[in-house]
């Protein structure tokens, strides 16, 4: 194959330039795949190495790593390297400066990985009314950074992606007829509920589930018959206060970590709440050892999502002076009958959106004033914020990369501007992101 190789190496300048040519870290294929999800059920997409989700790219926290990327689809492309604090130029988004990948080409991207924990890469680009594109696709998969030193106290790691298949544009509102995007199949990782290999347990276990919901714009609730979830880490960050609860929800690219307790041997469910995507494939069955029959689901009782559970009240450490408050309104503008919303930022809509402006070891206030009536998983690139008051109730010590805003409420985030380079806010939905939701954070 002639590939015009695109660039030699980006990113740190520092390593030698011998070092681009060495064999790289790990190696990623973008191109087009047909898997069976279930007998008959064929989902023709894109993805990384011909699987779903890509290969696990296990990092070490400090160590430098360089992934070659080679497109061999027809369109531009580019990997964002979601929850990594690197440099823009590598980070994976046109609007902060990465160069994106054309057509039969390649690039090496070298950077540092850091925060350790549960990240994950995905196609960056806009799709609009393209859904065979950008987070629509299979283009997505997980990246754990191994930190210094781990507990390690679980019998077993199992990375679990959710995500619908076949997307279409629907008028889907009972409100209003603005355009949605539906789907028609659903998976964990590259199988239907009932149609993979079972999770394979013994009493007594404790299973490490490092979760990702990969959709393009749906949040999911989700649970395990019989069990409950002890939530450790949340967007790959430990939580100040692990607690079990008996559901757990996940915006578009947000993780949750939790520990499972395998005790109530049977062959149960784990899957979405949400029946009609339950019951078109978005589940996996647990199997305990010598046990066998089909697979029960039962729903968890009424519990509401509240991220400050895993938190601790308000944080005494403020003395060191306020932060400055940087307000963020979200509305949506009604762009016609049967035609997509447009959003706006503090009136705007990208790229006339006004830039987020930060100086370097500043400490600042995000105040996510969502005015909608929609919820939006917001995302900052290669920064982690710490969320400080939901819905008017203080609390701490949750650091994330992506928070859910809910419909017509307010969340504060903190966040001390400690990597320099050009940022880009936006929502992870991808039709709102195309749509206007997104905004840089400049360093002054
Ligand atoms: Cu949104």
């Amino acid at each position: 194959m002639n590939r015009r190789h695109f660039l030699a190496s980006l990113g740190v300048a520092a390593i030698p330039s011998l070092r681009a040519a060495d064999k790289p870290d790990f190696t990623l294929h973008i191109a087009p795949v047909s898997f069976e999800i279930a007998p008959r059920k064929i989902v023709k997409t894109i993805a990384y190495n011909g699987s779903i989700p890509g290969p696990l790219l296990r990092m070490k926290e400090g160590r430098p790593v360089t992934i070659e990327v080679f497109n061999d689809t027809g369109d531009a492309e580019l990997v964002h390297w979601h929850g990594l604090q690197i440099p823009s130029v590598v980070d994976g988004s046109r609007e902060e400066g990465t160069p994106m990948l054309p057509p039969h080409s390649s690039a090496r991207y070298t950077f540092t990985p850091k925060p350790s924990g549960t990240r994950w890469y995905h196609s960056h680009v806009m799709a609009g009314r393209n859904l065979k594109r950008a987070t629509y696709t299979g283009q997505f998969g997980f990246i754990y950074i191994e930190p210094r030193s781990e507990p390690g106290n679980y019998d077993q790691e199992i990375f679990l992606a959710l995500k619908e298949w076949e997307p279409y544009l629907s008028s889907g509102g009972v409100d209003d007829d603005s355009i949605e995007v539906a789907y028609n199949l659903f998976t964990v990782n590259d199988r239907a509920l009932g149609h993979g290999e079972p999770i394979r347990v013994k009493p007594g276990q404790r299973v490490l589930l490092r979760i990702l919901n990969a959709s393009a714009t749906v949040t999911r609730r989700i649970a395990i018959a019989g069990h409950k979830f002890r939530v450790v880490a949340m967007d790959g960050n430990p939580v100040a206060v692990p607690k079990e609860v008996q559901a757990l929800e996940l915006g578009p690219a947000e993780r949750i970590d939790a520990i499972v307790e395998m005790n109530q041997p049977g062959v149960w469910i784990l899957g979405a709440t949400d029946d009609h995507a339950r019951e078109g494939g978005m589940g996996i069955v647990i199997e305990y050892a010598g046990q066998s029959g089909e697979p029960r689901w039962l729903p968890p009782g009424e519990e509401r999502w509240d991220y400050t559970a895993f938190g601790n009240g308000t944080r005494a450490d403020l003395a060191a002076g306020a932060p400055e408050r940087v307000p963020l309104v979200f509305e949506k503008k009604f762009a016609g009958h049967h035609w997509v919303d447009k959003w706006t930022i503090n009136g705007k809509s990208f790229p006339k959106t006004d830039p987020i402006r930060v100086k370097a070891n500043g400490h600042y206030r995000l105040v996510f004033d969502n005015r909608s009536d929609e919820a939006h998983p917001v995302h900052l690139h290669r920064h982690t914020f710490e969320l400080v008051k939901i819905a008017g109730v203080p609390t701490s010590g949750v650091r994330k990369d992506v928070v859910v805003v809910g419909a017509k409420s307010q969340t504060e985030v903190d966040l001390i501007a400690n990597n320099p380079g050009l940022t880009l806010f936006h929502c992870h939905q991808q039709m709102h992101m195309d749509y206007g939701f997104m905004a840089l954070m400049e360093y002054v």
